[in-house]
């Protein structure tokens, strides 16, 4: 059976999850414990990063090699275009979902759990005591800011990319408004690319990622919840009713010790 070696809540793996699911290809999730569970992934793929598929002998890294990949082996239900210029522009769309999209939504999506202690808390296991949860809603977002420039994330890198997502989502509800996909009647890969790199926008509502109940439908204030880009998250509420599988395969030990699911 393949194999996703990922993280559960990684959104180039979600890309990749919603393809297998459209393709209705059966796949066994290997959750890679962060850190320690990367090494091994180094000396089974010579990269540390998710997702990785492993489909029988082979080994492919990457989520765009992945999902040509896919295409290749499994070409019921493509979804690269045959024709030269839809083809092209697929190709194009979904570079720029992995780069612009997926890159900003990171930091957009960091910088609201700083800023948010609802969010912060929404995002704690249901079992965490309630003690617990007050601390972390009560740290304020000034020490936060702090770590958060720690990591490269000041005020101004953080404009920039809430920038360019309001732009990445203007120009998806143009994309969208008289059309059912981004490349027109059929989805291709850039549907794939942008429906799984959002997921830092806007975690999908229902039970489709394993993640706090609280956080489902839940996002970055302002992207998420604004009315200006309904367009767009209708689209994607509609294009996950229809493609991806609720209860999907549930993460599986990868072999390096305890499971730990994280945002990167
Ligand atoms: N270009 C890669 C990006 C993958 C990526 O950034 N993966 C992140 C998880 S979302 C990761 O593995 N981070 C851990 C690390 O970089 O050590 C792809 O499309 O697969």
């Amino acid at each position: 059976m393949i194999e996703l070696y990922q993280f559960e809540l990684s959104h180039y793996c979600e890309k990749i999850r919603l393809i297998l699911d459209y393709k209705g290809l059966e796949y066994r999730k290997v959750e890679v414990t962060p850190g320690v569970g990367q090494l091994d992934l180094f000396r089974l793929s010579g990269q540390r990063q998710v997702p990785v598929l492993k489909d029988g002998e082979t080994l492919v890294a990457d989520s765009t090699a992945i999902a040509l990949y896919l295409d290749r082996q499994y070409p019921d239900r493509p979804i690269m275009p045959t024709d030269a210029r839809q083809r092209g522009l697929c190709l194009m769309m979904e570079e720029w979902a992995d780069e612009s999209m997926g890159v900003n939504a990171r930091k957009v999506m960091l910088s609201a759990f700083s800023q948010n202690s609802d969010l912060r808390t929404a995002a704690l296991p249901k079992t965490t005591p309630d003690f617990l949860k007050t601390i972390v809603g009560a740290v304020p977002h000034e020490v936060l800011d702090v770590l958060s420039f720690g990591v490269g994330l000041g005020p101004e890198t953080v404009k920039a990319a809430r920038d360019a997502m309001r732009q990445n989502l203007e120009a998806l509800c143009l994309l969208l408004t008289d059309s059912p996909y981004l490349l027109g009647d059929t989805p291709s890969l850039a549907d794939f690319a942008v429906a799984g790199l959002s997921m830092y926008v806007k975690f999908p509502t229902g039970d489709y990622v394993n993640l706090p109940d609280s956080l489902k439908g839940r996002g970055v204030p302002g992207l998420a919840d604004s009315a200006e880009y309904q367009i767009f998250w209708d689209w994607r509420d509609r294009f996950y009713a229809s493609f991806r599988k609720v209860g999907a395969p549930q993460p599986s030990d990868g072999g390096a010790g305890p499971t730990r699911i994280s945002i990167d």
